[in-house]
């Protein structure tokens, strides 16, 4: 491949002529905006252990009351991409928020799609769009683009959940923002006993429901149960995995970000296609190795790591005896929206 001619090149005279008028060339650049066979990812591969995240969230909740912090969260920062950006890679940034019994973090709602993982406590819910969520350990609850959340607690221990949220990307289009709102009015929902069965949807006889994201809260009672369940069904050591799909569409839960669960079988290791979507791994339960490149993580309860696009990942269950299961949040229908999603096995 061509040396390209590089700034210093270029008689400062003429460079300086050019930053007056707000002109670049291109070619001393050219390589670091289209690298040759394949992207250059700021995104490191990562690994937050709870064990060492846990105590310090709980200090900030002694540090910082509610109402200082309107969302107590440790932001998980991708060192690659500098701590200060807040994000796990392009498009996805975690956080581990802590809501303290008897607090309340008051409605908004914002341009980003959020969804939380419940990571441990009982008794704190969300509302979003009217609809009252019970958080309970492993459930995956949406709060999709637009809609009014806020978080409650009625219980005795501090709960904790994994936020994760398309925010680095829409801060990236500038399309970014939040509104404030009241306490919203709680009104019944049927969700989980409309989408009860996969495969059979409630089709209404005289008028279709207009609601967007029909469906809010994914048990994670119901997602372990149909992994089990699949696990019996496939044959041998085929990967188990489920997509949170929109029951209505089909389709991802979300527009941007892609959300999984998987189940490793005992003993079992797996190597993930290199494909272009950057990856993060949540354990809800087991003992897991996760390997990306050089590096290699091993997952405890609670732990999450972070893995870059076109990267082949190995998972494997540490446990010999007992299943484990992650939680995947990924880029892909951004990639696949955008025509740049690649699998390169
Ligand atoms: O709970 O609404 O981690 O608005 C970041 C922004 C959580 C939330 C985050 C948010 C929230």
């Amino acid at each position: 491949m061509n040396e390209l001619g590089r700034l210093e090149d270029l008689p400062l005279d003429y460079r300086q002529a050019l930053a007056a008028q707000n002109l670049v060339p291109l070619w001393p650049s050219l390589r670091a905006v289209l690298p040759p066979g394949q992207p250059r990812p700021a995104t490191r591969a990562t690994h937050w252990p709870y064990e060492s995240l846990r105590p310090l969230l709980l200090k900030a909740g002694a540090l910082t009351p509610i109402e200082k912090a309107e969302r107590r969260v440790l932001v998980l920062a991708n060192p690659g991409h500098g701590l200060e950006k807040m994000q796990a890679s392009a498009a996805m940034y975690l956080g581990m928020q802590l809501l303290l019994p008897g607090e309340w973090a008051p409605a908004h709602r914002h341009t980003p799609n959020a969804v939380r993982m419940i990571v441990e406590g009982e008794g704190a819910y969300t509302t979003v769009d009217g609809q009252k969520c019970p958080m309970r350990r492993g459930d995956l609850i949406l709060t999709p683009t637009g809609l009014w959340h806020e978080h409650g607690h009625d219980g005795d221990q501090p709960v904790v959940w994994l936020d994760v949220l398309d925010l680095p990307l829409v801060h990236y289009l500038e399309a970014s923002y939040h509104v404030e709102g009241a306490r919203q009015s709680v009104e019944p929902g049927q969700a989980e006993r409309r989408y009860a069965r996969g495969g059979l949807v409630p089709t209404p006889v005289f008028e279709r429901s207009s609601t967007r994201y029909p469906m809010l809260r994914y048990p994670w009672a119901d997602a372990r149960a149909a992994l089990l369940q699949l696990a019996e069904a496939e044959p041998g050591l085929e990967p188990v995995q489920i997509t949170y799909v929109n029951p209505e569409t089909g389709a991802h839960a979300q527009n941007i970000l892609g959300f999984y669960a998987l189940m490793l079988r005992p003993g079992q290791a797996l190597r993930l296609p290199a494909r272009s979507p950057a990856q993060v791994f949540h354990l809800i339960e087991g003992a897991a190795e996760v390997r990306v490149n050089d590096q290699q993580f091993a997952l405890a309860e609670a732990d999450t790591c972070c893995a870059p696009g076109y990267t082949a990942v190995h998972l494997a269950n540490r446990s010999a005896t007992a299943p484990a299961f992650v939680f995947i949040a990924d880029e892909t229908p951004l990639h696949q929206k955008l025509g740049v999603y690649e699998n390169r096995g």
